[in-house]
């Protein structure tokens, strides 16, 4: 408890810092921990000469408090190293209480699953519809979640208009950085954190076809970059891509190249998300996805393990699946949790009963009644426990 103790108030080694903040609450949160921490100080401090309290009572008082104060704020990042992600659709946030509870005591960020893609914010030229998605930005912060944007530059979900010729390619790339100057302008100092560019690069390391790189060829990348940075200096920018688990693998290798070029190129991308859609039999080794995460994090890159599911492959009884499972989500949350530079940990819903995969897939946390499986406790282990209350 001492030592639980001694790590709060010491605060996160400096490299963490510079990559996993505490939060939308940290400000209120801090100065109201810092002033509760000074004032059992004190108290302690007499009550210690007076000999009427041992050092390890008093450590565990504080400890408590810490405890308290960070539930009362929602604040659980303040405490746990790896913030726990997860994606929500507008529609089951608002109608399921259950998947609401399971959020709020079970994740401490939220990425909308599709409500702030361009065929939802943009569904005609000019013409933008943030009202779903500034809701759930306002439904996170109210409850002190961070808020993962995802994603403003995709080959896909985008409206008829980008993709129907009417446009050519110098008007497209107008369009292009319209949009991504527009939303992030409106969501600069609510959310932290975007996709900027999502999935470029195929399976077999090639650019990945589609109406941006038909009309501006692989230089759009660097042109969304750009405008996302100057229409919100202080954001990260990610690149976020499917299929980048293994560190050899084809696909990994271009996604490094290119995240390479585009430093050397002074692009400001600060970050590479990892979604990791992966299966009980087809997965990376925690090893593997170590090597694949220090391959970014070399480069001075963040990584973030952006959209993790596990589907339960047969055979086995339901039991053997979900201990299978249980191995491979552990073994991502290590793999983060062990690099400092890996600042966030995200699975694809909350749960099973709502998960893109349909029910039947059972690869997520909680199962379709939102119960905790068993790898919601791996993972929350691994990526570091708050401090008990
Ligand atoms: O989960 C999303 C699903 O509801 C949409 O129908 C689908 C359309 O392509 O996109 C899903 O989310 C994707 C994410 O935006 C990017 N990485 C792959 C995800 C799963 O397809």
């Amino acid at each position: 408890m001492a030592l639980v103790f001694a790590l709060l108030l010491a605060g996160p080694p400096a490299a963490h810092a510079a990559s996993r903040d505490a939060g939308p609450c940290a400000g209120q949160a801090a100065a109201r921990h810092g002033h509760i921490a000074a004032v059992l100080d004190r108290r302690a401090g007499a009550r210690r000469t007076r000999g009427q309290l041992g050092d390890a009572r008093a450590d565990r008082r504080r400890s408590r408090w810490h405890a308290r104060l960070a539930r009362y704020y929602g604040e659980q990042a303040l405490l746990r190293p790896v913030p726990r992600g997860t994606a929500i659709t507008y529609r089951t946030l608002r109608r399921s209480r259950a998947l609401r509870r399971s959020f709020l005591t079970g994740f401490e960020q939220l990425t909308p699953e599709n409500e702030m893609k361009m065929e939802r914010l943009q569904p005609a030229p000019g013409v933008f519809r943030f009202a779903e998605a500034d809701r759930m930005v306002r439904f996170a912060r109210r409850y002190c979640k961070r808020v993962r944007g995802h994603t403003l530059v995709y080959g896909r979900q985008l409206p008829r208009w980008a993709t129907d010729g009417r446009f050519g390619p110098e008007q497209l790339g107008f369009e292009m950085e319209w949009h991504v100057r527009t939303v992030m302008s409106r969501y600069a100092g609510r959310v932290a954190e975007w996709d900027v560019v999502n999935e470029a690069i195929g399976p077999d390391g090639s650019y990945a076809r589609n109406v941006w790189f038909d009309a501006l060829g692989k230089r759009y990348v660097e042109r969304a970059f750009r405008a996302a940075h100057d229409a919100d200096p202080s954001a990260r920018l990610f690149y976020n891509d499917n299929g980048i688990e293994l560190p050899d693998h084809p696909h990994t290798v271009a996604v490094r190249a290119m995240v390479a070029r585009l430093r050397r190129r002074g692009v400001p991308i600060h970050g590479v998300g990892i979604q990791n859609h992966v299966s009980t039999a087809h997965h990376a080794s925690e090893a593997q996805l170590a090597r694949t995460i220090r391959g970014f994090t070399s480069m001075g890159l963040n990584v973030a393990i952006t959209e993790m599911d596990v589907k339960l492959d047969p055979p086995g009884t339901r039991a053997r699946r979900l201990e299978r499972q249980r191995l491979v989500y552990r073994a991502a949350a290590r793999a983060c949790a062990r690099n400092p530079r890996c600042s966030s940990f995200s699975t694809w819903g909350v749960g099973d009963g709502v998960s893109w995969l349909g029910p039947m897939a059972g690869g997520l946390l909680f199962d379709r009644g939102y119960r905790r499986k068993p790898a919601y406790s791996a993972v929350s282990r691994s990526l570091g426990s708050p401090a008990a209350p």
